[in-house]
């Protein structure tokens, strides 16, 4: 089914075998007779590499001669996991490529194992980037991303003695086939240093001239993004920072040559690390100093390239960039701009301001407090001082404006001034970024509500309601479907009779799987697809952890960020009163095939996901689950009834694993909270039930698969601030259900009880602000309801079939809309106003 004839790059075997053999011999500097797996995959890859590069570099010339509007999409994460599967998917030489490893003496899904995981990112955030980029790139669109080459991406999860153990992830160990270096490519970024003001006597005007302190290079790598079935090939640009070649003289001529080599190599620590915290704001000084360096960089770039087609015409530049600031980490991109137009290129203030904003939109992806950025007023001067003097500017004729609109309104002028005063005085870059840009979005209905209607309510009145739109999120399904899941990615393109996977980037035409609802063969495909993806999870599993799971019990998985508004454990919670019910029956004399029969199904209850090292109260859940763990599954009473996994170092790779392997997964955060997920699509369009709180996307994948079809619980938003009033006034009840939870953590089944206290008192003491006690209950009463339709035992049964794999099909037939293409489409004609490019 590989028809590659729409690649001009697509990969021919012969040519394959024998490129692959020169990269051994002339890059590798080895042999065939010493070629190992590591060897073969980067032989492999850098032959694959070489056949993108032919599309990466005719995209790139005919975009030039073209000379159309460009998006840039500006994200301090990538979390792009690994490249050699989805760049064979997307050049549809899988099978070929295949073949020829084969013919070399390798098993493609060795080869394709030794590739690290590219993990320049936390989560959602940076995934989302991902699969933005393959869109662009599928969807024929002229995108660059931008971002930061960390040499250690997220940090690799070990679990010891049941704690999470963080160890530095040095993914460039073995150097990496996917990059092309771009040594030429080199833009000088400023720091520190302070501004003077200059007279010119010509135009009787003050000029402001920024003396710069410390500087640093950024030098580019380049990363080819294939798009599926299309030759367009879009560039993924991420920075090194290295240090120029100025000496520091004084210190080299006092003799200190050692400290002034060090001060040079402290320019390399700007891209050493990504910051590892998701969901919240930090505050270190080299996390702002990545930000500029990033946004500076990348800016003269673009600016570069407009000027090498358009010299001054600066009134075009809108028509020719478009640039989308992902969250507000690179909110100074709105400082820069106006400095390089103002400062640099001699624009009028009015005249720059009117082309920053017309180039910029901002997608905000949260509404939490802690995690809006906030720099210190202080922190940013004397990094930036030039870039401090601005952003007063900025804000100073914003909030003129706003006293002009309100008059005699301070009060709303405090509330939305950039600047926010008090004990520590700071920047907020959301209010910035707001003001910087043509369109502010959210990332699925019930946010894109939220923000405007809580965190950025004054905006609204300010800007009127129009400048804030909603996106909601999507995922590629060449990576979460075709990579993820071949089986069933091959089944749907024999039922639609696809047989080049055209629904790939046309994914409504799931829709037409729902013709087989009453196909009881079909259904019995379907399903055994499941079990073997069940199979793959198990045999990882057991790999990673020792545990032994049995495919055929319901496989029911949380895997994301901890994060205690995500209730992972309210979730760990549920698990130990399911146990401590079970116990209870066999106490009662019940047998374990009794209570199948009449009380709970035989589960596997999975969890996986990374704690921020400062995040006490997550890594505390980690340490509850596996305490929990080891309890459970060393209860001989128990069997297969009830396992439970923590599978350690959750990433991409192992995503591909665990979201096809779902029979259901939890997206159950307080009600408000989670700006989208995307996750829960990922299950979803892989045949998996979810059961979750009304929140996030999951509103509209409920609107699109329809409710029989997911399981949802919970308070709703609109009522959560209410009931965190009444916890504080009234104080919390905790139900009887989880006093029993309480009691068994309190009297040491898990362990020594001290080290739960405060998770425990954060619910019971401190106000339960993530509602676990108001959901808790409803929790369980749907898990009841959903166990029945799962059907007692096995999952083969006829009424599992009617139940469980009905849903499971309407679910993929409906799930289209939240394709990442879409999602793409939406900010080309309504954001960027782009169009795609002619293929
Ligand atoms: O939009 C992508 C992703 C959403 O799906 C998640 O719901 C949301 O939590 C996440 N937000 C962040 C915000 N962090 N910062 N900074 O990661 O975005």
């Amino acid at each position: 089914t590989d028809a590659a004839d729409s690649h001009s790059s697509a990969v021919n075997k012969e040519e394959f075998e024998a490129n692959f053999v020169n990269h051994v011999e002339f890059s590798l500097a080895r042999n065939m007779y010493n070629c190992d797996e590591l060897a073969a995959y980067q032989a492999a890859s850098q032959s694959i590499r070489d056949a993108l590069l032919l599309d990466w570099s005719n995209t790139q010339q005919s975009q030039t001669i073209h000379d159309g509007k460009r998006v840039y999409y500006l994200s301090l994460e990538f979390l792009m996991g690994r490249a050699m599967d989805n760049a064979l998917i997307n050049l549809k030489s899988r099978d070929v490529v295949d073949g020829a490893m084969k013919n070399l003496g390798f098993r493609l899904e060795d080869v394709l194992d030794q590739e690290p995981d590219a993990g320049l990112g936390n989560g959602g955030l940076g995934r989302l980037a991902a699969c933005f980029v393959d869109s662009l790139s599928s969807k024929n669109y002229s995108g660059w991303g931008y971002g930061l080459n960390y040499q250690y991406g997220i940090f690799k999860q070990k679990i010891i003695n049941g704690y999470q153990v963080e160890t530095p992830d040095y993914w460039l160990k073995y150097s990496n086939p996917w990059e092309i270096d771009r040594h030429e490519i080199q833009i000088p970024v400023d720091f520190y240093g302070s501004v003077e003001e200059q007279f010119d006597y010509k135009t009787g005007e003050v000029k402001k001239i920024w003396n710069r302190g410390e500087r640093v290079l950024a030098v580019a790598s380049d990363f080819p993004i294939p798009g599926f079935n299309t030759n367009n090939t879009n560039n993924l640009r991420l920075w090194n920072a290295k240090p120029t070649n100025e000496f520091d003289f004084n210190k080299f001529n006092s003799g200190d040559y050692q400290s002034s080599v060090a001060a040079q190599q402290r320019a390399e620590s700007i891209t050493a690390v990504l910051y590892p915290n998701d969901n919240f704001y930090n505050g270190k000084e080299l996390r702002l100093k990545q930000q500029y360096f990033w946004v500076a960089a990348s800016l003269h770039d673009i600016v570069r390239r407009f000027k090498k087609n358009h010299k001054n015409d600066w009134s075009k530049f809108p028509d020719k960039v478009a640039i989308q600031l992902n969250d507000t980490h690179p909110t100074l991109a709105v400082v820069e701009l106006q400095r390089i137009l103002i400062d640099l290129e001699g624009l009028k203030w009015d005249e720059a301001w009117d082309i920053v904003t017309a180039t910029f939109a901002y997608t905000n992806h949260t509404v939490m407090a802690e995690a809006l950025e906030k720099w210190p007023v202080q922190l940013v001067g004397t990094l930036l001082p030039r870039h401090l003097e601005i952003i007063y500017q900025i804000n100073f004729l914003f909030l003129e404006s706003v006293s002009h609109k309100f008059p005699y309104d301070d009060e709303l002028l405090s509330k939305v001034s950039i600047i926010e005063e008090g004990d520590v005085k700071s920047v907020r870059m959301a209010y910035l970024a707001i003001v910087g840009s043509h369109k502010v979005n959210g990332v699925a209905e019930l946010h894109s509500e939220l923000i405007k209607t809580t965190i950025f309510k004054d905006f609204v009145r300010v800007f009127g309601p129009d400048k804030f739109t909603n996106v909601t999120n999507g995922i590629t399904p060449r990576r979460w479907l075709k990579q993820a899941n071949p089986e069933l990615a091959s089944l749907i393109a024999e039922a639609l009779d696809d047989p080049d996977y055209e629904y790939l980037t046309n994914l409504g035409k799931l829709k037409q799987l729902e013709k087989f609802i009453d196909d009881k063969k079909f259904l019995q495909r379907w399903n055994n697809i499941k079990l073997n993806n069940k199979k793959k999870l198990a045999a990882l599993i057991k790999s990673e952890t020792g545990i032994e799971v049995d495919p055929h019990v319901m496989f029911d998985i949380q895997v994301k960020r901890i994060h205690e508004y995500k209730r992972q454990q309210m979730n760990i919670f549920a698990v130990i009163y399911r146990y401590l019910r079970i116990k209870q029956l066999l106490a009662e004399g019940l047998t374990v095939e009794e209570i199948k029969q009449k009380h709970y199904v035989a589960k596997a209850s999975i969890f996986g996901g990374k704690a921020a090292p400062g995040y006490y109260m997550a890594k505390t859940i980690i340490h509850l689950i596996n305490e929990v763990a080891e309890v459970i599954n060393n209860d001989p009473e128990i069997g297969n009834l009830l396992k439970v996994v923590f599978v350690p170092d959750y990433n991409v790779s192992k995503a591909e694993i665990i979201c096809p392997a779902s029979d259901l997964s939890n997206h159950i955060s307080t009600a408000g909270t989670e700006a989208s997920g995307t996750s829960n699509m990922k299950f979803a369009l892989n045949g998996g039930l979810i059961i979750g709180t009304v929140d996030g996307a999951n509103v509209e994948i409920t609107r699109e698969i329809g409710e029989d079809n997911i399981f949802l619980f919970g308070n709703l938003a609109e009522s959560v601030e209410d009931i965190r009033h009444k916890h504080f006034s009234e104080g919390v009840t905790v139900p009887e259900s989880l006093k029993r939870v309480f009691n068994a953590i309190e009297s040491g089944t898990f362990g020594d009880s001290g080290q739960y206290h405060s998770l425990v008192e954060s619910i019971t003491n401190h106000g339960d602000y993530y509602l676990v006690t108001d959901d808790f209950d409803l929790f369980l009463k749907c898990h009841e309801r959903l166990e029945k339709l799962y059907g007692n035992g096995t999952s083969e049964s006829d009424s599992h079939l009617e139940n469980w794999v009905k849903k499971s099909l309407l679910s993929v037939a409906n799930m289209g809309f939240f394709s990442s293409d879409r999602c793409i489409d939406d900010y080309a004609e309504n954001i960027w106003n782009v169009e795609p490019t002619n293929q």
